[in-house]
Order: C-alpha cells, then sequence, then structure tokens
C-alpha cells in the first residue's frame, strides 16, 4: 500500500493579497488592510512539517500538471473558466465571483495546478501506483460552482478529479466526503442530480455560505437521496464528528458501494481555527481517517484520496493534516502532537442531545441511498 502527495511551491504563490483579512479592504472608510486569511503560511508549514518528522520517507512524490481546457469544462462552464483567465490577467488580479475570493495575478495558472495536482493522484490510483493519496493544495475548491467561484474557490478540484475517475479511469460510483468546516456547497451542486457521484458533507450549521447545507437538501431528479449534509451545531467536537461519522458517513459508504472515495479534508473545525467555531483536534482527523480507510479497504480496494481544503490556524493546521497522512500511510512518525496536553479536554467533550438530534436526521436519510 502506497500514498502519492502532491505539493508544488506554485501553490504558496497563489496571491490572494492583503485585504481585511477576509472581505475587502477600505481604509477611506476605516477598513484595515491585513494579511488575507487563506494565505501561505499555514500550508507552507504543512508540508515543512511532512519534511521534518520523516514522513516523506513513507510517500510516493507525485508531480502535479496543470489541468487541462477539457478537464476544467467537465465541470465548470466556459465562461467561468474564461472569467478566471481573465481576472488573473489582470496585472493587479481580480476576483473569481463573490468579492471575497481573490485571483492573484497569474492564478489561473495555479488553480490548474492545484486541480491538475489531483488528477496526477487519481491517474497514479487507476495505473496501480499508489492506493491512497493526498494533494497539499492551494487555492481551495468546494465552494466553486458550476459558473462562479466563491469562498475563496476558483475551480472545483474534487468534483473535476470525480469527472476524470468517471471518465478515464472506469470508476462509475464515486464518494466524495467533505469534513471541512464550511458546507461543501459546490461539490453538492454540481453533482446534485447525478446518483452516480454520493456528496457527504459534515460541516458547522449555517455557517459558510449562510443558508446552505441543511439536512433537507438531497438532491434532485435521478440524484435524489444522493447528497447528504450533517449540519453540526457550533461548538461540536470530537464526540459529535465521530458519531456523524459512525450513524452517517460509513453506513453511507457501505450503501452506496464507491469504486473510488474522495476526501475534501479541510482541518478548518479544530478547536483554533479562526473560521469556524468547532473543537476538534488531531485525535478527531485522525479517527475519522482511519473510518475512512477501513471504509475504503472493505469497499473500494483502498483507494482514497484526500485533497486540502480550509484550515487557517498556521501553528494545528500541521498537526490535523499529519494525523490523516499518518492514517492514510498507516505509520506514525516522530512526531506527536505538542498541543495534545493543551486540547485533551476538548476531546472529553461528551455527545450532546442536540448534537445527536442534528446527525440522527442525517442518519435516518441513509436508506434512501440506492
Ligand atoms: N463569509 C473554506 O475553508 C473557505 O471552506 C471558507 C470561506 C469562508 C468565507 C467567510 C465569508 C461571508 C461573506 C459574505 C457574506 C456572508 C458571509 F474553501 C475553503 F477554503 F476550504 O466570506
Ligand atoms: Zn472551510
Amino acid at each position: 500500500m502506497t500514498t502519492g502527495y502532491v505539493f508544488h511551491p506554485e501553490y504558496l504563490w497563489h496571491d490572494t493579497g492583503t485585504s481585511a483579512g477576509l472581505l475587502p479592504a477600505d481604509p477611506t472608510a476605516g477598513v484595515q488592510p491585513a494579511v488575507h486569511i487563506e494565505n501561505p503560511e499555514a500550508k507552507r508549514r504543512t508540508h515543512e512539517l511532512i519534511h521534518a518528522c520523516g514522513l516523506m520517507a513513507e510517500l510516493l512524490v507525485i508531480e502535479p500538471r496543470r489541468a487541462t481546457m477539457t478537464e476544467l469544462l467537465r465541470v465548470h462552464t466556459p465562461a467561468h473558466v474564461q472569467h478566471i483567465r481573465d481576472q488573473s490577467d489582470l496585472r493587479g488580479g481580480g476576483d473569481a465571483g463573490d468579492g471575497f475570493s481573490p485571483v492573484g495575478h497569474g492564478s489561473y495558472d495555479i488553480a490548474r495546478l492545484a486541480a491538475g495536482g489531483l488528477l496526477a493522484l487519481v491517474t497514479a490510483v487507476a495505473d496501480g501506483d499508489i492506493t491512497t493519496g493526498y494533494a497539499l493544495t492551494r487555492p481551495p475548491g468546494h465552494h466553486a460552482t458550476a459558473d462562479t467561484g466563491m469562498g475563496f474557490c476558483l475551480f472545483n478540484n474534487i468534483a473535476i478529479a470525480a469527472r476524470h475517475a468517471q471518465t478515464l479511469h472506469g470508476m462509475t460510483r464515486i464518494a466524495i466526503v467533505d469534513w471541512d468546516a464550511h458546507h461543501g456547497n459546490g461539490t453538492q451542486t454540481i453533482f446534485y442530480p447525478d446518483p452516480t457521484v454520493l456528496t457527504i458533507s459534515l460541516h458547522q450549521a449555517n455557517c459558510f455560505p449562510p443558508d446552505s447545507g441543511w439536512t433537507h437538501e438531497n438532491g434532485i431528479a435521478d440524484g435524489t437521496g444522493h447528497a447528504l449534509n450533517v449540519p453540526l451545531p457550533a461548538g461540536s467536537g470530537h464526540a459529535a464528528y465521530l458519531h456523524a461519522m459512525r450513524q452517517v458517513v460509513i453506513p453511507a459508504l457501505d450503501r452506496f458501494r464507491p469504486d473510488l472515495i474522495l476526501l475534501a479534508n479541510g482541518v478548518d473545525a479544530n478547536v483554533f481555527d479562526p473560521m469556524a467555531r468547532q473543537m476538534l483536534t488531531t485525535s478527531t482527523y485522525r479517527h475519522m481517517t482511519r473510518l475512512l480507510v477501513d471504509a475504503a479497504d472493505r469497499l473500494c480496494h483502498g483507494r482514497l484520496i484526500a485533497v486540502h481544503e480550509g484550515g487557517y490556524s498556521p501553528f494545528y493546521t500541521p498537526y490535523c493534516v499529519l494525523a490523516v497522512l499518518e492514517e492514510l500511510t498507516g505509520t506514525t512518525t516522530r512526531v506527536a502532537d505538542p498541543f495534545a496536553t493543551v486540547v485533551a479536554g476538548y476531546t472529553a467533550e461528551p455527545l450532546r442531545p442536540h448534537q445527536q438530534d442534528a446527525i440522527d436526521a442525517a442518519a435516518a436519510l441513509v436508506p434512501h441511498i440506492t
């Protein structure tokens, strides 16, 4: 069992600039500029930790390539691809669609390298070179819909990868698990009418996008039943997420019987993250990944590919990703989470009734998956 790893320095060159942290700065209105919250730091430190802890010896480095126009157009409209290209051509950059998602000068090519990095992992799995993989990419993708970017996302990397697996590699049924703290609305929308792609999103209820990711959002037409959402109340921690994995995600995967599992690995539901109010620790990410690895072993010859999404704590993000990678590779490194004692109490937080209610409501929909 080999784990592929994709990274490229260009990912760090996607320039989100200065804003007021996340919304456009406007000194004339008293809105102070700051480094954009989606900046290279957390991902750079993650890549460095992967080296420093010795894990590179366990990984097969896979070189990313740029996704082609044909590949982008399997998911996105020509107008959206052209829009990103035009914004990227502007000397000062532009925006992907919602006014909060910077496109730096040259980011079109970097976004294609992000999507293409994940495609390289899919191909490596199909070729039998690897069974699991991790793409440590920027910019993120899961909010981007067919015709617009939003929530810091330009192209929907994971959707492009799912279509690639189906079109070129004969993997018919694809399951996408998204545990980023924010709703994977773009991915859900793209596959909403499609019964061949199961989307499951665990996220903080009504966080971002606003009013999105409710339990009753289940797909349309032939895709009905093949979108699942677990909107977890703010303050959810280890017990709630593990319960959601055991009661919803794993039973859904067992019913769906995917040929490939893709994971949108946002780690911004961790307790130190500034962009959500959940309480996960490295231990949670380790346990959740272990459950997915076991499901993949049972259902699809171990095929499980993760792509990086959100994660904004520069100091804790690297350890969350390391926990995921250790489970994907089936090894442990010499580096233990240095914050484990600090957050020990969070892991002990019990499952609360309002969290259980939210999870039970989603679990009730699992029998409808075909
Ligand atoms: N809120 C992500 O981590 C991105 O999922 C999260 C993006 C959060 C944006 C917060 C935001 C608004 C803005 C305007 C109006 C209402 C709310 F994609 C990932 F990076 F993974 O802009
Ligand atoms: Zn997020």
